[in-house]
């Protein structure tokens, strides 16, 4: 018996592909991957980090991406292909400065990019842009999604098709500078500065049909304890900071978010898309770099992780994407991800 267990525990340990939790794609640095599964391939929408030469700061000044690269692979493991330039900060009439963490959707013949990047005076809102190819290349709209603010938008389809969007992001990501629709442009750099109050909520508003506008108000999602009580401001542990994403198990909605200044992923179970969001723990440990950012799909009935580090630079701001497998727990929860 001793020897059979010692032998089924080093297979298992050898068994580990070495694919998995290594950099998918080395040519260019890579972060922020959301992925989806097209016509039956991932594709993954990142950012395309650079090196712009501006100092770093707790701004994000640094992260001045000007383009995005589409990502795709049939299967994990497989080889990665890098479609070229997708679409140019230069093609999008109301741009300024740094295009962050995007994401995509399908509909109808159409592929959507929601694309993050500030303005003209250097306010984030949120874009959309167009394309019959999964890969590209995308046609931006001429203005930014009417009512959208701040950063990292995250596409969820429901099975009823309706179509959600979370977004959202605080210090450099500029939504504790927003109240009531209006953008302060003196407000905090960092969040509400109020330890005892609610935090700042991740944000969620309905896609209408034609997928390039909201339909009504934009909503807090909020993550709320055992107790039903908003977790508040001084909570860096647990707070929503900025990149969110959002996965349907067994019936539940599970937002997940990166804590920002503590580092960790977190997750939040709801009933319905809109939240409230039960906080149900940490899933994954920090990374090498200052951000950590995520997406999760199930590709041939197993659930992954796409994430960053900066594995290859050991510069914050030139990261890398990877991919590595997620596990549900039979109680609903998330097995924690050590990178
Ligand atoms: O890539 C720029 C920003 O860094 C993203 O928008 C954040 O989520 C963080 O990863």
């Amino acid at each position: 018996l001793c020897t059979s267990l010692l032998a089924s525990v080093s297979v298992s340990a050898q068994q580990k592909p070495k694919y998995l939790a290594q950099p998918l794609i080395s040519t260019i640095y890579t972060a922020d991957p959301s992925a989806h599964v097209f016509n039956g391939k991932i594709y993954i929408y990142p950012s395309h980090d650079i090196e712009s030469g501006i100092p770093e700061n707790d701004n994000g000044d640094h992260f001045n991406m000007r383009d995005y690269h589409i990502l795709s692979l049939d299967r994990i493991g497989g080889p990665v292909t890098d479609h070229g330039v997708a679409l140019d900060i230069k093609n999008i009439p109301w741009a300024g400065r740094q295009l962050w963490a995007p994401d995509a959707a399908y509909k109808n013949g159409t592929y959507f990019l929601y694309f993050p990047v500030k303005d003209k005076s250097d306010v984030f809102h949120i874009g959309v842009a167009t394309s019959k190819n999964p890969a590209g290349p995308f046609k931006a709209q001429p203005k930014p999604i009417a009512g959208s603010f701040s950063i990292d938008p995250a596409v969820f389809v429901d099975d009823d098709g309706s179509t959600y969007m979370y977004f959202g992001g605080i210090w450099g990501g500029q939504l504790q500078r927003w109240k009531n629709g209006k953008y302060d442009a003196n407000g905090s750099k960092t969040d509400w500065q109020k330890d005892d109050a609610p935090a700042i909520s991740c944000q969620v508003a309905k896609l209408n049909g034609n997928m390039l506008e909201f339909s009504g108000t934009v909503k807090n999602a909020l993550i709320v304890d055992s107790a039903g009580k908003q977790l508040t401001g001084k909570d860096h542990d647990r707070r929503f900071f900025e990149g969110s994403w959002m996965h349907k198990f067994n019936g539940k909605y599970y937002l997940t978010y990166s804590t920002g200044d503590t580092h960790y992923l977190a997750y939040a179970i709801g009933k319905t898309p809109m939240g409230p969001f039960v906080y149900a723990g940490h899933f994954m440990q920090p990374v090498q770099g200052w951000t950590t950012h995520h997406s999760i799909i199930k590709f041939k009935g197993k659930w992954y992780i796409f994430y960053h580090d900066t594995q290859l630079s050991g510069k914050t701001h030139l990261r890398n994407v990877k991919v590595t497998q997620l596990y549900h727990n039979a109680n609903g929860t998330i097995k924690m991800i050590n990178p």
